[in-house]
């Protein structure tokens, strides 16, 4: 729950860069990689993050969709391209749409009664589980995975030091 605009600007302007950096490591033919055979791909929950933020737009935060709708694009770059659009889209519409006071008013979500305070931390928090999901993927895929709250693998190996299990 945030009860201060100014405490979700923080936290999700560092989030959104995490999500960019994982964004930006993925490659058009990853983005078929699926969870198992016939389910969700890497690209259906990259772009399922793409799609998230504005659907803040159903609490009366007006700001623009990522092109192309509900189509997964098939171009990374792209992908990449529209989170970094709606996620500061999001992030304007927040500070610059709503007060402190708007956090602790309640709206229907999902059937029952946020505070829109509350919203923001499940939109924060729901971007991290899908994000951690797309870097497994992004490793099955064998793409080098940035780092988000800690070092790789790779960066372990970089600083030439043994990688933790
Ligand atoms: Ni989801």
């Amino acid at each position: 729950m945030f009860n201060q605009i100014k405490d979700f600007a923080k936290e999700w302007e560092e989030e959104l860069k995490l999500t960019e950096k994982v964004m930006e490591a993925l490659t058009d033919e990853s983005l078929s990689r699926e969870v198992v055979f016939g389910r969700r791909t890497l690209g259906d929950i990259a772009w399922h993050l793409v799609l998230s933020p504005h659907y803040m737009t159903g609490l009366g935060l007006v700001f623009d969709g990522p092109e192309g709708g509900n189509q997964v694009p098939e171009s990374a770059s792209v992908i990449a391209k529209e989170y970094a659009k709606v996620s500061h889209a999001l992030l304007d519409a927040v500070v610059t749409q709503w007060d402190n006071d708007k956090l602790l008013e309640s709206q229907d979500m999902m059937g029952q009664s946020w505070k829109n305070g509350a919203t923001l931390r499940f939109t924060v928090m729901h971007q991290a589980h899908h994000r951690g999901q797309m870097t497994v993927l992004m490793r099955q895929a064998g793409l080098r995975i940035p780092e988000v709250y800690g070092q790789t693998y790779d960066s372990w190996i970089d600083a030439g030091m043994e990688p933790l299990k």
